[in-house]
């Protein structure tokens, strides 16, 4: 069954593609910044906010979760948290009449980048059924609506709610009680998505999901390795710690099918040198490694690290630490050595002496950090993948030491506060148990879904009302057009946002839109202005208070949307004071305290310039609370994925210009690529052989065993400097092609970096108004 067209963007006629950079975050940057924030926000309240992000006494940038350094810059801010900060803040409203001459219809024929440049939300709206228009509501309306919703349900596990990785720790706090109490555990997330592969492999190994590492390790080691990591683009200051490291001597190595700009040189934007010079050239040895290739290559490294021990026994492995903190090295061992080098080099697409190379580092170094992101979690075999950095790891003694461990860098700014407060779909039953017992009622004990799960709930008629604090799951999930239908079905849909995106144009039956405040933002509650606070990906929880005046009287803080949302569901159904919590976020945090680990005197602890570091076994002790009390060594049996012949392996990235599905512009500037991303990046040795020419169109099937002809027609073809077999696409134009059975194993996170795909020459290039899009 072919699928139809699905609309792409706005300006693809005017596609050009240049050379690909090699250096990242100088000049070029600072002068695409500013005019951003200005052109956006004018120059007061560019002034107010940049002024005041990642600053002691400031904001959280809502961007990445990147952490902050220990000693501040005036400007401790990235291109990229300025648009991010550009686009939240800029003072442009919806108007009410917006609604009245935009159908669901109209929007849903608009692109990413067209709804977003549309403005705050700044009023409720609801959509009844039957309707094609929502219109302006109450508050008191909308609550009432959600509350007849799922009050009628006849369980609420038919009720599912999602949260993006913006939300507060208070928020979240708040929203995993107001769900628990109502009677569900169905509390997926974006990081159901993004690194709960991660999640699930370092909570198996070493006993917490979380980077062992603190922000000044990272000039404490000696080698770095940063796996399927794009910095440049997704984490730009973390070039400045890197550029740290180097100059402290460590060496960095870089894996990655792509040669990423900020993986190459860095340009630093805060010193003059940096501005006209040559930049740090940053990695020392780049791996240019076949998607989903890690696992191999991890293994071969291990391999190398135990042969050069059986070849002068004692001077190699770190037997002290393996013999008091781990278990499983024997077995794990032995096998190793089974593994075949012809299997990890065509898995890899490296050569020997490159892996020999790598090894050789790893060995030398007496402390390593290894890094990564998606490149690593979005894949099929992520999970062990991870295992096997782990013991890799292990086998020197690379946690728990300054300057080593491994590090996940998470997406959202507070993706990870989320799943500490307790959104996750499986939290342990020592949480439930301290959450019911802070508040005096039961919270239930089957678990939930996940991401994944609720779209196929809502797909087969068991999950009847979404809500989302933030995000746009339909966008941000595999399989558009299954998430899409899936959605449909439902009775209500109910959107938490800031901004317009795809999910408030695909809806279920009844809809309903509720704006929300941003991180910019002041939030005057009780006649005092709260603060929030977040928690980044190396475990450093601090504050975050906006600068500026809310966008529209009518908008609400999450918390206040949350809590009103509760009353009007729960009634007095849970003993819970909300509007007490509602008035002083300082209560909230004094729950917190008492149900959270790590979060005893919180308020006090938090009022402190740079918040605290919550405690982490491996890291601070290593103490490692798995099931054997140890480290674990793990078995993963390597599998590679064959790319049958006249195919080719598909990954889905981000552009520079975008936050997930987010299009700030049509640029990806250190791709070389502009105006438009309706792009298929492809080494030019393998369009050689598929007989296809830089420049031409195609359309795009993925190839599933379901048989679903999932097609992404009108790609340009960009001959690309990528691995060979390897291709290249933006999400989330691309993820009609990734099937939503495809998941990682263990963690059920879409495998959105290994999907097989054919490409057939295109009809006809479709563009804009011909693809059914009115820019
Ligand atoms: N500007 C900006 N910043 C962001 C975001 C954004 O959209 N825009 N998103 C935020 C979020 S939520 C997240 S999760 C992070 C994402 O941060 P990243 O994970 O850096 O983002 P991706 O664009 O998915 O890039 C994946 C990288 O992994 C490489 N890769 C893909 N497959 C493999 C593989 O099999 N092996 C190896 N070794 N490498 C591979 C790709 O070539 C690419 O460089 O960024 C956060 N920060
Ligand atoms: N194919 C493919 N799919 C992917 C990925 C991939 O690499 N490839 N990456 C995955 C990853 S890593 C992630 S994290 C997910 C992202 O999935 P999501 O988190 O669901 O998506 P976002 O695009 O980050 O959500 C953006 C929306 O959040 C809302 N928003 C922004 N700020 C705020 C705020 O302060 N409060 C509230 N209430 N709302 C706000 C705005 O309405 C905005 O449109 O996508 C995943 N999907
Ligand atoms: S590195 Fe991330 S958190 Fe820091 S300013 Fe840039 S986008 Fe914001
Ligand atoms: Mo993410």
């Amino acid at each position: 069954m072919a699928r139809k067209k699905h609309p792409l963007q706005d300006t693809d006629a005017e596609l050009t593609v240049g050379r690909p950079k090699r250096s990242a975050a100088g000049l070029p940057s600072l002068s695409e910044t500013l005019p951003h924030a200005l052109a956006g926000m004018g120059p007061a309240r560019a002034w107010k906010t940049l002024t005041a992000v990642n600053q002691k006494d400031g904001f959280d940038c809502m961007s990445c979760a990147w952490p902050d350094p220990p000693e501040r810059k005036a400007a401790e801010f990235c291109e990229n948290g300025a648009k991010a900060i550009g686009w939240e803040a800029e003072p442009l409203r919806i108007p009410s009449s917006f609604w009245a001459e935009n159908s669901l219809a109209s929007l849903e024929s608009r692109s990413e980048y067209w709804l977003g440049q549309q403005g705050r939300l700044v009023e409720p709206v609801f959509k009844a059924a039957g309707s094609d228009h929502y219109v302006p509501v109450s508050w008191d309306e909308a609550f009432n609506v959600i509350a007849q919703e799922l009050n009628g349900l006849d369980h609420p596990d038919q009720a599912t709610f999602y949260t993006s990785g913006r939300t507060s720790n208070e928020a979240a706090f708040l929203y995993q009680l107001f769900v628990r109490a109502f009677g569900t555990n169905n509390l997926p997330d974006c990081s159901n998505m993004c690194h709960e592969s991660t999640g699930v492999a370092m909570g198996e190994t070493i006993g917490v999901g979380k980077s062992a590492i603190t922000y000044t390790d990272f000039a404490k080691s000696d080698l770095i390795i940063i796996m399927g990591q794009n910095p440049g683009t997704c984490h730009p200051r973390m070039l400045t710690a890197l550029e740290e490291a180097k100059h402290a001597g460590a060496s960095i190595v870089a894996v990655n099918p792509l040669p990423e700009a900020g993986l190459i040189n860095f340009r630093n934007p805060q010193k003059p040198r940096g501005l006209m010079g040559r930049g740090t050239d940053l990695a020392d040895q780049f791996l240019q490694i076949r998607l989903a290739g890690d696992m191999a290559l991890l293994q071969a490294v291990s391999k190398r690290v135990l042969d050069a021990e059986r070849a002068a026994p004692g001077t190699v492995l770190d037997r002290a630490f393996i013999d008091r903190h781990c278990s499983g090295f024997v077995g794990f061992a032995a096998q190793l050595a089974a593994l075949r080098e012809e299997d990890v080099l065509v898995a890899t697409g490296l050569t020997s002496a490159e892996i020999d190379e790598l090894a050789q580092r790893y060995i030398r170094a007496e402390r390593v950090i290894i890094t990564w992101a998606m490149g690593l979690t979005q894949h099929k075999k992520a999970v062990a993948t991870i295992k096997e950095i782990i013991n890799l790891l292990l086998l020197r003694g690379n946690i728990g030491k300054p300057g080593a461990g491994p590090s996940p860098i998470r997406g959202h700014s507070n993706v990870q506060g989320d799943r500490t407060m307790g959104i996750w779909e499986k939290m342990p039953a020592w949480f439930l148990d301290a959450l019911g017992e802070e508040f005096g009622f039961e919270p239930p004990r089957k678990p939930g879904v996940d991401s994944v799960d609720s779209i196929k709930g809502m797909r087969d008629g068991s999950i009847r009302v979404l809500v989302a604090l933030g995000g746009n799951l339909v966008h941000a999930i595999s399989d558009t057009e299954v998430a899409e239908d899936a959605v449909r079905k439902t009775r209500l849909s109910v959107q938490i946002s800031t901004k317009l995106n795809r999910s408030h144009a695909v809806t279920g039956e009844r809809a309903l839109i509720l704006p929300a405040l941003g991180r910019t933002e002041i939030d005057v509650q009780g006649g005092v202005e709260q603060f929030v606070t977040v928690e980044d990906t190396v475990c450093a929880v601090h504050r975050s208070a906006g600068r500026l005046a809310p966008i529209g009287e009518q908008v609400l803080s999450e918390v206040a949307i949350v809590t009103r949302m509760a009353e009007a569901v729960l009634g007095d159904k849970v003993p819970v004071d909300w509007a007490g919590m509602r008035r002083d976020y300082d209560s909230v945090r004094e729950h917190i305290s008492h149900v959270v680990p790590g979060f005893e005197n919180f308020n006090t602890r938090i009022r402190a310039v740079d918040g605290f570091v919550l405690p982490h076994g491996p890291r601070d002790s290593r103490t490692f609370p798995t099931a054997t009390g140890k480290a674990m060594f793990t078995v993963n049996a390597l599998e590679t994925i064959t790319v049958p012949q006249g195919r080719l392996m598909l990954q889905t990235v981000r552009a520079h210009d975008q936050f997930n599905t987010t299009t700030y512009t049509m640029n990806d500037r250190y791709r070389g690529i502009k105006k438009g991303r309706m792009v298929l990046m492809v080494n030019p040795g393998d369009l050689a052989e598929l007989g296809f020419a830089d420049g031409a169109y195609v359309d795009v099937h993925s190839e599933a065993d379901d048989g679903v002809d999932r097609v992404l027609r009108g790609l340009r073809l960009v001959a690309y400097p990528s691995a060979r077999g390897c291709a290249t696409a933006y999400y989330p134009e691309a993820n009609v092609l990734v099937p939503l059975e495809s998941t990682a194993e263990g963690s059920n996170t879409p495998a959105s970096k290994s999907v097989i795909i054919r490409l057939e020459p295109a009809a006809a290039p479709v563009f804009g108004a011909a693809a059914g899009l009115r820019p």
